[in-house]
């Protein structure tokens, strides 16, 4: 089975102000997309088409640039999308959630403070993660398309929300000022999402 593209869980302006439609349907259609095309022949050439993300994380590191950045590339955007929500649907964090954003990073404040500088401070292209390690909430960021369940990760755990601080996320809207588009990223977080992921990673 080829990797297909997932259509977007809600339409392309749902989250104006924060993203702008434009930005979306580019974003959507042609990068993600692209992605997705660029895995299918890279999996193909390296002779484990087929197999899932799972299995292909778990062996990255012998793998192709190509699939690395391509499985990574399809993967990563996927769980970015399902982790928006329009403002008017993002929920909140759940009591279990809000203790351990407490606990292990110092509170609401101190957790978006660190996320946003994981992702102003991630030099070029990549992506700012919160994710569980260890039973515990770590915030992390990734260059390029690599994520926290690749084989040869520094760091390692079950994502739990994400931040494309790639250019093509925000440039047309924000140009420059990835800063304003971290901001606005709190307006549009699923909690939802973020809770049932949270609770699943603690087990
Ligand atoms: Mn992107």
């Amino acid at each position: 089975m080829a990797f297909t593209l997932p259509p977007l869980p809600y339409a392309y302006d749902a989250l104006e102000p924060a993203l702008d439609k434009l930005t979306m349907e580019i974003h959507h259609d042609k990068h993600h997309q692209t992605y997705v095309d660029n895995l299918n022949k890279a999996v193909e050439a390296a002779g484990v088409a087929g197999q899932s993300f799972e299995e292909l994380f778990a062996k990255m590191s012998t793998l192709p640039t190509a699939v690395r950045n391509n499985a990574g590339g399809v993967w990563n955007h996927t769980f970015f999308w399902e982790g928006l929500a329009p403002a008017d649907q993002a929920g909140e964090p759940s009591a279990e959630l809000a203790a351990a954003i407490d606990a292990d990073l110092g509170g609401m404040d101190a957790f978006k403070e660190a996320f946003n500088a994981a992702g102003l401070g991630r030099f070029g292209s990549g992506w700012a993660w919160l994710i569980v390690q260890d039973g515990k909430l770590k915030i992390i960021s990734t260059p390029n398309q690599d994520n926290s369940l690749m084989d040869f990760a520094e760091e390692k755990g079950a994502p739990i929300m994400v931040a494309d601080v790639w250019e093509h996320a925000y440039y047309l809207k924000y140009q420059n000022r990835r800063a304003d588009f971290l901001k606005a990223y709190w307006s549009i977080v699923n909690w939802n999402k973020a809770n049932a992921l949270f609770e699943a990673a603690k087990g």
